[in-house]
């Protein structure tokens, strides 16, 4: 017999199962498991094909798929896209509310597995439950909302389609180029639907990560530039994680003396207190990467898309003489910026300029000037995060409290507000792993479930997840999966009554204070939400306190609690730390009978001159 007879769902489910991946010297399946709600176009076919397996390929269920999707992502982010996991949903409503997630994997460039059901192939019952109906083409679903955030994007509306896509499914997956969320429609009755299958395609496979090696020319290239640097300056992205690369980026950067600025997705590549890591850089920099940025004469982009947080809009390398490189993986990054490319695998590009460099290194005073730029900034962080006895504290104040009770090696998940901002500047992170920002997409909602994923990635480090009230109401329904899970989670609940970061940005902008915090809208009574009652409620153990010194002891209990725990802390919506920093292009009206809009007009125009083009 070289061929099994399978319905369609139990031929994804055994293909699936057989995918494996070598990490150090390991075998382990690639496929971690699968989050899963049931519904019309799902439970029959996917569902029954699940259960057959489910002691191979364990099945999770969630409370919204949106949410479900954050988790699987998180669990690819925290697991340097070397595992993933697989998401199935009903048709129509359970379908789409995964699309912001998987717009969220495309930006960041993170593997998952979308299995939305879909309408009848055959068309014999329509219009059904929930089915989209479009007067001028027959051929669409609502799944097809999902083909631009999708990096592979297919419908099996034949049994024999199934076996290329998946080939091509996991290819995607984990091409470290093209990685990205991969969407395979699944129609309600195929799923059903009995086939021949090969029995070969169903054979254990091991995956190895493809780490390419430069092109000569492109290395000789980037080498010379280098060679001739006086005032080089490494931007270490998320890339440095994926490729596996942070000592060698480590041992590099030392060896050649060159100072280290971060990315949100780089953050943690280095230790916070190894020599030549000079911190974040961009919108929400340290001082000290940002000004050395201003006069570095060669910038290294090693594994960063260059988001506009990062080059401050490209404003960033002021140094009219500067020059980028960028050694990247995709050839799409590598040339942003007008850079010298160098496409290959993040710790390969870094070994093979290593080893042309000859004794090379970075002037001494260059060296210099970054160590004192930094100590500068080190100070900074020890005021802006210390305690100052308010009973409203500022972000800083409470971050402050959660790092030291994080120390090196607890891990930090977030993802929108104004937190991100203030980690990004401020959050010391002591081993890689241990600073987990989704900062591609800035999802509200993606803190809680994004947690729950990193902390089935890594269930030995402690997972704090700092979330403020606006991304908590948007989406915290998993929270419940994590108690009921038991992976636990130390939440820390930031409640400054509203969108404390985007009134500070509406202020900037000259906007008048208007639909952020809640007592600037027109809500007839100004909402007072016990969050202590409501993640009490989910099934946390949950405290209310009341300042910072009250937040340490509580954090010490969240530390000793076997089970999810919530901290609630009312904050200060106004402050956000002003040292450090840089410009960011938000357009200013031109017109405006305000004149606090006017004159952030100019200031708009003055440094819209300064933007590289
Ligand atoms: C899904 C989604 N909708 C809207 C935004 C735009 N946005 C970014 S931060 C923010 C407010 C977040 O409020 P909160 O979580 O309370 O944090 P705070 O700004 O108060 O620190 C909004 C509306 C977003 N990033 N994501
Ligand atoms: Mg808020």
């Amino acid at each position: 017999m070289d061929s099994v007879r399978l319905t369609v769902a139990q031929a994804v489910v055994r293909y699936l199962s057989a995918q494996y991946v070598e990490i150090d010297g390991q075998e382990l399946p690639l496929f971690a498991g699968v989050w899963a709600i049931f519904g019309h176009g799902n439970v029959a076919g996917m569902g029954e094909a699940l259960h057959a397996a489910r002691d191979l390929l364990p099945t999770y269920r969630a409370h919204n798929e949106q949410g479900m999707a954050h988790a699987a992502i998180a669990y690819a982010k925290a697991q340097g896209r070397r595992r993933m996991m697989a998401c199935t949903t009903s048709i129509g409503p359970g379908a789409v509310n995964m699309v912001t997630a998987a717009a969220l994997a495309h930006v960041n460039r993170l593997p998952v597995l979308l299995l939305p059901g879909d309408v009848f192939a055959t068309r014999a019952p329509d219009p059904v439950l929930q089915q989209v109906e479009r007067f001028e083409d027959a051929t669409v679903s609502a799944n097809d909302c999902f083909r631009p955030v999708s990096r592979f994007w297919d419908r099996i509306t034949r049994p024999e389609q199934l076996m290329p896509s998946l080939r091509r499914a996991i290819q995607v997956l984990t091409d470290p180029v093209e990685c990205g969320p991969v969407t395979l429609c699944l129609p309600q009755d195929v799923q059903a639907e009995a086939h021949d299958f090969p029995l070969s395609v169903f054979e254990r496979t091991v995956r190895r990560t493809r780490r390419p090696e430069p092109d000569r020319d492109e290395l000789a290239a980037v080498t010379e530039a280098l060679r001739g640097a006086k005032k080089p300056l490494i931007v270490a992205g998320g890339g440095v994680f994926y490729s596996g690369a942070c000592d060698a980026l480590a041992g590099f950067a030392k060896r050649r003396g060159i100072p280290v600025a971060e990315t949100q997705a780089g953050k943690g590549a280095l230790a916070w207190d190894h020599p030549c890591n000079v911190g974040a850089i961009g919108v929400t920099g340290s001082s000290a990467a940002n000004e050395l940025a201003a006069e570095a004469d060669l910038v290294l982009a090693v594994g960063t898309r260059l988001a506009d947080f990062t080059t401050a809009s490209w404003t960033i390398f002021a140094n009219r003489g500067a020059r980028l490189a960028g050694l990247n993986v995709a050839a799409f990054d590598a040339v942003k910026g007008d850079a010298l490319p160098l496409v290959a695998d993040a710790g390969r590009g870094l070994a093979a300029l290593d080893a042309g460099l000859g004794d090379w290194s970075a002037p001494l005073s260059w060296q210099a000037l970054a160590q004192e730029r930094t100590a500068v900034w080190t100070r900074v962080v020890d005021r802006v995060t210390a305690d100052a006895g308010l009973d409203l504290p500022t972000d800083a104040q409470v971050l402050g409290a959660v790092n030291r009770a994080a120390g090196r090696d607890g891990t930090i998940v977030c993802a929108a507000g104004g937190l991100p901002g203030e980690l990004h500047k401020l959050w010391r992170s002591g081993r890689p792993g241990g600073y987990h920002l989704e900062y591609g997409f800035s999802c509200m909602g993606y803190e809680i479930a994004g947690g729950l994923g990193v902390k089935m990635a890594c269930p030995d480090r402690e997972t704090f997840v700092m979330v403020g009230d606006g991304s908590y109401m948007m989406l915290n329904s998993e929270l419940a999966v994590s108690v009921a899970m038991k992976r636990k989670l130390i939440v820390v609940l930031l409640d400054n009554r509203g969108y404390g970061c985007i009134n500070r940005l509406q202020n900037a902008c000259g906007g008048a204070p208007f639909n952020n915090l809640l007592r600037d809208t027109h809500y007839e009574t100004l909402p007072d939400i016990d969050f202590a009652g409501h993640l009490r409620a989910l099934g946390a153990v949950t405290e209310k306190v009341t300042g910072v010194a009250q937040l340490e002891q509580a954090l010490e209990r969240a530390k000793a609690s076997p089970v999810t725990y919530a901290i609630v802390i009312d904050t200060d919506p106004l402050p956000s730390t002003r040292d450090g920093g840089a410009w960011w292009d938000v357009p200013v009206p031109e017109l405006s009978t305000r004149p606090e809009v006017a004159a952030a007009r100019e200031r708009y125009v003055a440094s819209k001159a300064r933007q590289r083009r």
